[in-house]
C-alpha cells in the first residue's frame, strides 16, 4: 500500500440536499439495491472525470459471521454499503463496463453496536416489502450525506478494479473508506433474515446470505491510501 498525498477528499454533489422525486428499493436476487434519480454526481480525490451516482446496495455475511468484500489487513467488517456512480459521457451502465474507468464505486464498512442507526432506517424499515426478488418498494429520497461517516472522509483507498458480480468487469474505481458506519445489530439481522433470491428460499426459510465475493490477489495492481 502506498501513501498519495494527491488523494484529497472526494466532491460529493448533492449529498446533503433531498433530491426530488422518489426513490426504488429493490430485491435483484443477489443484494437490496436502491436507485436514486439523477441529482447526484461525484468527483475530484483524483477521479478521472465526473460520475453520477445511479444506486447503492449492500454485501452482508449471516447472523455470526462478516460479510464485508473488502478486507483491511485480514479483518472483514459484517457488512458493506457499495454507491455506484457511472462516468457522466457514458449514456448508460452497460457502455460504462466497457471504459476501464466507467464506474466509481464507493465502498464503505459498515460495522454493528447496541444503538440504532436512524439514518440507516430509511433503509432497514422498507427491506420487509422487498423480501422477494424482483419486489420494489419506493423510498422518499434523504440526503445521502446522513448516511456516511460524519468524519474522516479524507481517509480513504483506492485501486482500480473490477465489478465484484459477473460478468465482474474491469471497470471500476474503487474508493475504499476507512472508517466504518454503524448500525445496531437488529439492523444488521433485517439483512441476514429477511431478504430471500428464490420462492425456494423464501417457502425454506433459508434467507439471501454471504453475498459478497471471495478475496482475489491483487495481481500487480498498486492499493493507494489517501494521506491522514
Ligand atoms: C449488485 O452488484 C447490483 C448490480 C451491481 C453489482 O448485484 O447492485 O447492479 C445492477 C445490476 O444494477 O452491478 C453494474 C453494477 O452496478 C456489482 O456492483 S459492485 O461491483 O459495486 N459490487
Ligand atoms: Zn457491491
Amino acid at each position: 500500500m502506498i501513501r498519495n498525498d494527491s488523494l484529497q477528499p472526494l466532491h460529493l454533489e448533492g449529498f446533503e440536499e433531498v433530491q426530488t422525486g422518489h426513490w426504488t428499493l429493490e430485491n435483484d436476487g443477489h443484494s437490496v439495491v436502491l436507485r436514486v434519480g439523477s441529482g447526484m454526481a461525484v468527483s475530484g480525490g483524483g477521479l478521472p472525470g465526473t460520475y453520477h451516482t445511479v444506486q447503492l446496495h449492500f454485501h452482508w455475511g449471516g447472523p455470526a459471521s462478516n460479510g464485508s468484500e473488502h478486507t483491511v489487513d485480514g479483518h472483514r467488517y459484517p457488512m458493506e454499503m457499495h454507491i455506484v456512480n457511472m462516468k457522466s459521457i457514458h449514456p448508460n451502465v452497460s457502455a460504462a463496463l466497457d471504459d476501464p474507468t466507467g464506474l466509481a464505486v464507493l465502498g464503505f464498512f459498515i460495522d454493528v453496536v447496541y444503538a440504532d442507526n436512524l439514518h440507516f432506517g430509511h433503509i432497514s424499515q422498507k427491506l420487509s416489502s422487498v423480501a422477494h426478488k424482483g419486489q420494489t418498494a419506493k423510498i422518499k429520497p434523504f440526503p445521502m450525506m446522513s448516511l456516511l461517516p460524519k468524519h474522516n472522509m479524507s481517509q480513504y483507498y483506492r485501486y482500480q478494479g473490477s465489478l465484484t458480480t459477473p460478468p465482474c468487469s474491469q471497470a471500476v474505481v474503487w474508493t475504499v473508506y476507512e472508517v466504518p458506519i454503524y448500525i445496531s445489530w437488529s439492523q444488521l439481522a433485517q439483512f441476514t433474515s429477511q431478504i430471500f433470491s428464490t420462492e425456494e428460499d423464501a417457502e425454506q426459510v433459508t434467507p439471501l446470505q454471504n453475498n459478497f465475493r471471495h478475496i482475489h490477489p491483487s495481481s500487480g495492481r498498486t492499493v493507494l491510501a489517501s494521506r491522514d
